[in-house]
């Protein structure tokens, strides 16, 4: 009987961030209690799992084609099993991510191993990805994948593959949780609802990516899902749509037929939930614990210069209470260095920070990822600080490193002052406060903020070595 093809797909782990928390210009702070404190909180974030599966893998490996067996390699915990056979590799591309994902495939390749990319880079930048592959999968690739597989039974594999349409999102499309390692995740539980977002913030490609209407798969689909999920993993859910509220009527029927479910869940939403109330409720009473909400900015020059027009400054502080009053946590994400940010920003989004009493605060500088409308208008105005052809440059970390120039502040006064404010917003005795403090989930905010107050330290550290370099250059 002939063997199943065998083929790998591979997600890889981001150089710092999310996926660790390493210096990536060599850490060298003195050793003192910090330190201390800092190797303890290290060993807890080891051995505390949050990763969680890469949804766009899992989707794939569900499709199920006659002669192929697929396997997830997630190298976030495992180096690639080079001593297994493998007859196709298909590697996930994310941009902050291409120098790794080029080098694996050339390594692959010169093993003799075919190699599909795809993933969010090479929608964006399929010219540079072209040398590094055998095929190109271009955008979403939920029907592309069943003829790439078929191609590859027989023989026929294609150097690119592209549909005139997005997927039809209303097909019932069942996602398959069989090549997970369970355990190894905070949750398996992942759900998208949706794809798309009408919006256009400038540092996002989102909107470039998945288009600038949102696509919603049925709700009998998604109710099946979370049901069939919850069965053989009793753990949190993740609904991974970037504005789980885009559209409240939707958002309404869905989680009020979730509510007899009995499930947890966290997402993201902007904070207009905050004056949908029948929809708070029924978030709240569907199990919501946590929302992230993109703040940005709380200068109204700055969301006007990225076009970040979803809700309105005066509404902010106001939304956030009156979803953290129906027992939601919030983690809120800010951007400092936009455009219209002074000096005297920090310490207004300080302020914010203690008068809203945000649960899990996020403070990171813009990152001008490229194919993004904020990328292309700072290489014209000359404020990038790495080769804007280079793209492996514009690598992701947590506020490690800074690839522009701010607009109104010189860069060593930026640093300096962002520090500042890290400095101010995670220590020890914030993280316990806010932990204490949270409507919910008080342990997983301690978490967080003590796993932040960690990455904030390093990010001080290797902005302070970055400068030195600059200087010295
Ligand atoms: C959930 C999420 C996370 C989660 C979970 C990540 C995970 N484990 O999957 C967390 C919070 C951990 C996370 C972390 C990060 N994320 Co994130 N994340 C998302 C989010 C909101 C949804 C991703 C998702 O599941 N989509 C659903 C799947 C089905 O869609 P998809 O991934 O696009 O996959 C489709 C196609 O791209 C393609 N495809 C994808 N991979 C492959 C592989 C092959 C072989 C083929 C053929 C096709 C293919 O087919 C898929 C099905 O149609 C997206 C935004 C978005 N709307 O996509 C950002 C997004 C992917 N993240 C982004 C970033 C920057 C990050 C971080 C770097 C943040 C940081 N600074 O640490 C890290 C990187 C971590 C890592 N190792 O990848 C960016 C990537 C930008 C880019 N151009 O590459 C996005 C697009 C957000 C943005 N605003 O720009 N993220
Ligand atoms: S940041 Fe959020 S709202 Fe803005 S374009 Fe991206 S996905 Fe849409």
């Amino acid at each position: 009987m002939a063997m199943n093809k065998q083929v790998a797909l591979v997600f890889l782990a981001s150089e710092g961030g999310v996926d660790g928390a390493k210096s990536i210009y060599g850490d060298a702070e003195p050793s003192s209690l910090k330190r201390l404190l800092d190797k303890g909180i290290g060993s807890l974030i080891k051995r505390t799992q949050f990763a969680i599966p890469p949804l766009a893998l899992m989707i794939l490996a569900s499709i199920e084609v006659p002669g192929v067996e697929q396997t997830i390699c997630d190298l976030r915990f495992e180096e690639f099993p080079f001593d297994r056979k493998w007859d196709l590799v298909g590697i996930s591309v994310q941009t902050g991510m291409v120098a790794k994902a080029f080098e694996l495939a050339d390594r692959l390749r010169k093993h003799g191993i075919p190699v599909v990319l795809g993933g969010p880079h090479v929608t964006m930048f399929p010219d540079s990805c072209r040398p590094h592959a055998d095929s190109l999968v271009h955008g979403e690739a939920d029907d592309l994948w069943a003829d790439v597989l078929r191609d590859l039974t027989a023989g026929t594999l294609k150097p690119e593959y592209r549909a005139d349409t997005v997927p039809d999102l209303s097909l019932h499309r069942p996602v398959s949780r069989a090549s997970l390692k369970q355990s190894r995740y905070f949750t398996t539980n992942l759900v998208q609802t949706g794809r798309g977002c009408p919006y256009q913030c400038d540092f996002c490609n989102v909107h470039v990516l998945n288009g600038r209407v949102l696509r919603q798969r049925k709700i009998e689909h998604i109710v099946d899902e979370v049901r069939r999920f919850s069965r053989d993993d009793k753990r949190i859910f993740f609904f991974v749509d970037d504005s789980i509220n885009g559209d409240p009527l939707f958002a309404q029927e869905l989680f009020s037929k979730l509510i007899p479910l009995n499930i947890s869940w966290f997402g993201q939403a902007t904070t207009a939930l905050g004056q949908q109330p029948e929809l708070l409720d029924t978030f709240a009473r569907s199990g919501c614990r946590a929302l992230l909400v993109g703040i940005e900015s709380i200068e109204p020059s700055s969301r006007s210069a990225h076009r970040k027009t979803q809700n309105r400054t005066e509404e902010l502080a106001g939304n956030i209470r009156a979803i953290r009053q129906s027992g939601i946590c919030l983690y809120g994400s800010f951007i400092y260095g936009l455009d219209g940010d002074t000096l005297a920003t920090p310490a207004a989004i300080l302020d914010f920070i203690q008068e809203t009493r945000l649960d899990v605060p996020g403070i990171n500088t813009l990152r001008p990822i490229p194919g993004t409308k904020v990328f292309d208008r700072l290489r014209e105005e000359g404020r990038l600080l790495f080769d804007a052809d280079d793209l492996t440059a514009f690598r992701y970390t947590f506020g490690q490193e800074m690839l522009y120039r701010p607009k109104n502040i010189p860069l060593p006064e930026f640093i300096e002052s962002y520090s500042e404010l890290t400095r101010k917003v995670f220590n020890i005795g914030n993280a316990i406060r806010r932990g204490i403090d949270a409507p919910g989930i008080n342990a997983a905010v301690l978490f967080f903020n003590l796993f932040y107050t960690h990455l904030y330290r390093l990010s001080r550290n290797d902005l302070r070595k970055q400068l030195e370099i600059l200087r010295s250059a």
